[in-house]
């Protein structure tokens, strides 16, 4: 029987477990990267680790996320991250340099090894046929030092595209069509692998931007095959040594088959407040908009802004739209600059920033109230963008530069004929904004800069024989880690410092969370289905912990966020019967006795709702060592116990 590319790609990585679907592997991680708004925090976990060098073969330390320097703290942060990275065999990105999953594409990721980054959009590398991996840092820091990174061996679904895009739908119409089918909960304990005829009309950039928003689906990662679409990418930025052919078989055997045409897509959008929300422009209609912001991970290549700059050329942006673009990496923007449409861009009227994360993490460019923003963006979650009200539409570039130029919802093929956009055959290639490591010898040498504004990560007790603890909060499905900690140019900056920026954890969903649990001192959270999707941030976790939090029971969970709750050591349970989510408010008390003992025999547990006097069961389906970690008190105490 065949294998998948997934499959392949795996097991030739496997150091723990059988590929058998559904249970835990531990897999050998070639690469990491880090971004600076979870990097401090994992390099905090790395130096406690006490392993003085990196033992992947390329480490990447990236800064992207929390450019504003608004006051001391980022660039106290970014001073830090840079140091350690020096000192430990780290490379660093600098600020300016460009957003980490398109930089990490254009300059690091090699086809067939294993990424695991700390950043939900790491998958972004599975447009070169890497499995990448979003996940917390504290796994991160683990596998820098070597050690394994365990995931549930996952199901893999057959993305069969055929056929070819028609002028004006883009990429991001093919990840919106498979949103639109899989829904956000969709891709859990999966890989999404793109097969087909289709697979070779798309660029390597259109391939990122589709496995970079394959993030929404929940999945573990996406992946495309790598072909000589592939070799020919990587042979313009100079770095076809590193290239190496990859397919699934062709009996290979999936759990599940979608099939996408390319040529009867349309181009799309997904709709407020959920990446899953798709209705194609026709369904929309010619809807005003206030604002449009072109960039982030998903959509900044050098051939998303050609297109864009295509479409501003000779035209001004509309008087009541404010149009942003950030190009992706220092690369981009230098050919840009080079080839004459960045002057386009300006000319037309653009607010051309940075190239970093921007807008996206809702670092400025919050729209006006209750006003309705296209973004070529991956995420449209309530709040994220800073404006509470806001309406954000997650649109390809095409669509977003159309509609900036008419004012209003603009479908890209009225605008007539397409130019053939052709990949360049050699990107500028300036790695002068990457700091290489110090050798292992001169480690020493390098001191760690650590800003005021950096706190110790809080700690975490080893599990209590009886957990008897109230109900801090009740919350309902599909809550993001947007809600849990929210991020934005104001609360960014505390990403060093688990005590301050605790003060805004579930500020979305409840203000008076943080004063709630922390009089408590210990508490329980219920949620919804998809608990926890989105973002890999620990701080997630981090601040609940900080808070008292010590469970969590929901319906379900969204994969990085459950296992960033288990490496802080507060337990995930899942109702065994969802009804009881309906039998359970805010202020009751619970109780689970014998927690430990429960978790060590059973996958049920029995939890008491003291309050009011009733037994209602849960599911703990975990590893051996993931009880271990929970009886630990977290993955800190469990490392440091194993010596
Ligand atoms: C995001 O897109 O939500 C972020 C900001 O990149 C996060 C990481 C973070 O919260 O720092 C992610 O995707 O993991
Ligand atoms: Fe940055 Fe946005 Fe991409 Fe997250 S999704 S890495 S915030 S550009």
């Amino acid at each position: 029987m065949g294998l998948t590319l997934t499959e392949k790609i795996l097991s030739a990585h496997l150091v723990e477990g059988e590929m058998i679907k559904g249970t835990e592997i531990g897999i050998r991680i070639d690469q990491t990267l880090t971004q600076d708004a979870t990097g401090t925090m994992a390099y905090l976990e790395f130096e406690a680790m006490g392993v003085p060098r990196v033992k992947t073969e390329r480490s990447v330390a990236y800064i992207d996320h929390n450019t504003l320097q608004n006051g001391f703290m980022n660039m106290d942060d970014h001073r830090f991250i840079g140091s350690i990275a020096k000192k430990h065999g780290i490379y660093f990105s600098r600020p300016g340099n460009g957003i980490c999953h398109q930089v990490h594409l254009e300059r690091f990721g090699v086809p067939g090894k294993t990424l695991i980054g700390s950043d939900s959009h790491t998958p972004t590398g599975g447009g070169i046929g890497m499995i990448a991996i979003g996940a917390g840092g504290m796994d991160v820091a683990v596998a820098m030092g070597g050690g394994t990174y365990y995931i549930t061996c996952p199901k893999v679904v057959k993305v069969e595209l055929t056929g070819k895009l028609q002028p004006w739908v883009a990429a991001k119409d093919v990840i919106l069509e498979v949103l639109k089918r899989l829904s956000v909960k969709g891709g859990v304990g999966k890989v999404i692998e793109y097969c087909g005829e289709g697979v070779k009309t798309l660029s390597v950039p259109e391939r990122a931007t589709i496995t970079n928003m394959g993030a929404e689906l929940g999945a573990t990662t996406s992946i495309f095959p790598s072909d000589e679409v592939t070799y020919e990418f990587l042979k313009a930025q100079g770095r076809e040594d590193v290239y190496t052919e990859l397919s699934a078989d062709s009996d290979a055997v999936y759990d599940e088959i979608v099939e996408i045409n390319l040529s009867e897509l349309e181009p799309m959008a997904a709709c407020p407040h959920s990446p899953d929300n798709i209705k194609t422009v026709d369904e929309i209609g010619a809807m005003k908009i206030d604002q449009v912001c072109i960039g982030s991970c998903t959509n900044s290549s050098l051939m998303d802004m050609m297109k864009v700059a295509h479409i501003l050329k000779g035209k001004t942006v509309h008087p009541d739209v404010s149009l942003s673009i950030a190009p992706g990496s220092k690369q981009v923007l230098s050919m840009l600059a080079e080839n004459g449409a960045l002057a386009i861009m300006l000319e037309a009227g653009a607010r051309v920033l940075e190239s970093a994360c921007g807008p996206c993490i809702g670092m400025g460019q919050s729209p006006n109230s209750g006003g309705i923003s296209l973004r070529t963006f991956n995420r449209n979650f309530e709040g994220r963008s800073g404006t509470a009200d806001g309406q954000i539409y997650l649109v390809s570039p095409e669509l977003a530069a159309a509609s900036a130029v008419a004012g209003v919802l603009t479908d890209p093929r009225t605008l007539g004929d397409m130019p053939e956009f052709k990949m360049p055959e050699k990107f500028n290639v300036n790695d002068n904004m990457i700091v290489e490591p110090v050798p292992a010898e001169d480690m020493d040498s390098v001191e760690v800069l650590r800003g005021p504004n950096i706190k110790p990560f809080p700690t975490s007790e080893p599990m209590p024989e009886t957990i008897d603890a109230k109900v801090s909060l009740k919350v309902g499905d599909n809550i993001t880690t947007d809600h849990i900690m929210p991020a934005g140019a104001k609360i960014l900056p505390l990403r060093s410092n688990i005590p301050e920026i605790s003060k805004y954890c579930f500020a979305v969903c409840d203000e008076t969370f943080h004063d709630r649990a922390l009089s408590m001192g210990k508490s329980i959270v219920i949620g919804g289905s998809n608990y926890g999707q989105g973002s890999s941030r620990e701080h997630a976790a981090l601040a609940p912990l900080y808070l008292g939090v010590k469970a969590v029971i929901t319906k379900s969970f969204a994969r990085i966020h459950m296992a960033n709750l288990i490496n802080a050591g507060i337990i995930p349970m899942t109702f065994a019967n969802e009804a009881d989510y309906d039998r359970i408010d805010a202020n009751d008390e619970l109780m689970i006795a014998n927690v430990a003992d429960q978790i060590k025999n059973s996958t049920t547990i029995k939890v008491t709702n003291v309050t009011k006097g009733f037994d209602f069961d849960c599911i703990v389906n975990f590893s051996d060592r993931q009880k271990e970690m929970l009886y630990a008190g977290g993955l800190l105490n469990y490392t440091k116990n194993n010596g």
